[in-house]
């Protein structure tokens, strides 16, 4: 029995330290330790031992058992730091190697120009102030002393949410400088921008959706000195110092007097050309007095206060001043007409 246990320690012994894998080594355990394994298969005759030899045989058996465990435990162990070894070998990241620059983003065109109007408008005291897209009409029109029959209000013209006609995608950003007289009161020199929408074809100069900036100033002795000096003031800060501008008259329902105003072609400096359309001028705003039924209709008496309001289209606006020829490209988002700016 000596010789069989010594038999079992050494083929053991050597196939252990064979084991490439640690699945292999759980085999051999079993096939050598297990209930039915080699050892046990020997431990299982000891009844026919003299009581002289049985615990000689025991205490060698035991010491083969626990030399297999032994050596078990130690290839496990070689293996498993093998297998990290190879692992870390394989996964291995060379931090030295120049990364790949992610493709960064930047403002588009139109925002930057929003941004750089509104640090404009900041630097002269105004503030800024959001309002909802949905709008009601009486915000949208009838404070605005837009007549119940005028052509803006026409459901071929506004995109109406209601059959009514009460509810509606606001026209113009006006409504939020009608929600902040009625709510702020006077004096107030605010600007609002966003997004308006009118039922336009979309061509080179129109789009059924559009940004405006406008702008309001309600106070004490305010007068078209005032609209003209701020309007100039912006202008220069945006087309630059020697822009030359025009004033012209115009209509708009919520402002008397209201004008329009040009600056002379930054392309052809007035002689005419196929930017300004060889008018030698271009069109950039709307604006005017604050007409006394919409300041009345706020609360604010006309008697004591008086304001100029204007607005512009931002899109027109990013156009001039980056030298794009066509609004579409604003909307379109092509990755190669933004990545030029
Ligand atoms: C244009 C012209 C304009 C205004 C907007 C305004 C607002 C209130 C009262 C009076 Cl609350 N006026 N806004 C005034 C004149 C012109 O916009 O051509 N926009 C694209």
């Amino acid at each position: 029995m000596k010789e069989q246990l010594e038999a079992i320690r050494k083929g053991a012994l050597e196939a252990i330290a064979a084991a490439q894998e640690t699945a292999g080594l759980e085999v051999l355990r079993v096939k050598y330790l297990g209930k039915k394994g080699e050892l046990t298969a020997v431990l299982k005759q000891m009844g026919g031992l003299s009581a002289e030899l049985r615990p000689v045989m025991g205490q060698l058996a035991n010491d083969v058992r626990a030399s297999l465990e032994t050596a078990i435990e130690r290839q496990s162990g070689i293996l498993s730091q093998k297998a990290l070894e190879a692992r870390l070998a394989a996964e291995a990241v060379d931090v030295t190697i120049p990364g790949k620059k992610p493709p960064m983003g930047h403002k588009h065109p139109m925002y930057s120009v929003l941004d750089e109007m509104k640090e404009i408008f900041l630097n002269m005291g105004f503030e800024i102030m959001d309002g909802p897209e949905i709008e009601q009409a009486d915000y949208n029109f009838t404070k605005l002393n837009a007549p119940e029959n005028h052509p803006s209000r026409d459901w071929t013209d506004t995109f109406y949410l209601t059959e009514d006609s009460s509810v509606l995608l606001r026209s113009q950003t006006s409504p939020m400088q009608i929600r902040a007289m009625e709510g702020y009161g006077v004096p107030i020199r605010m600007i609002s921008a966003g997004r308006v929408y009118r039922k336009d074809e979309v061509d080179a100069t129109h789009s059924p959706m559009f940004h405006q900036i406008e702008g309001l100033v309600v106070d004490k002795g305010i007068t078209m000195a005032d609209l003209k000096g701020t309007l100039n003031a912006v202008i220069r800060e945006i087309y630059g110092p020697e822009t030359v501008t025009r004033f012209r008259p115009h209509h708009f329902p919520f402002t008397e007097p209201s004008c329009e105003v040009d600056i002379q072609c930054y392309k052809c400096g007035g002689k005419g050309c196929p930017t300004c359309k060889g008018e030698g001028w271009i069109e950039i705003l709307g604006a005017g007095m604050v007409h006394p039924k919409v300041l009345r209709g706020c609360g604010i008496d006309p008697e004591e206060y008086s304001g100029f309001a204007f607005g512009m289209g931002l899109e027109r606006l990013a156009l001039g001043r980056y030298k794009i020829s066509d609004m579409r490209l604003i909307f379109e988002n092509d990755i190669r007409f933004l990545e030029q700016f």
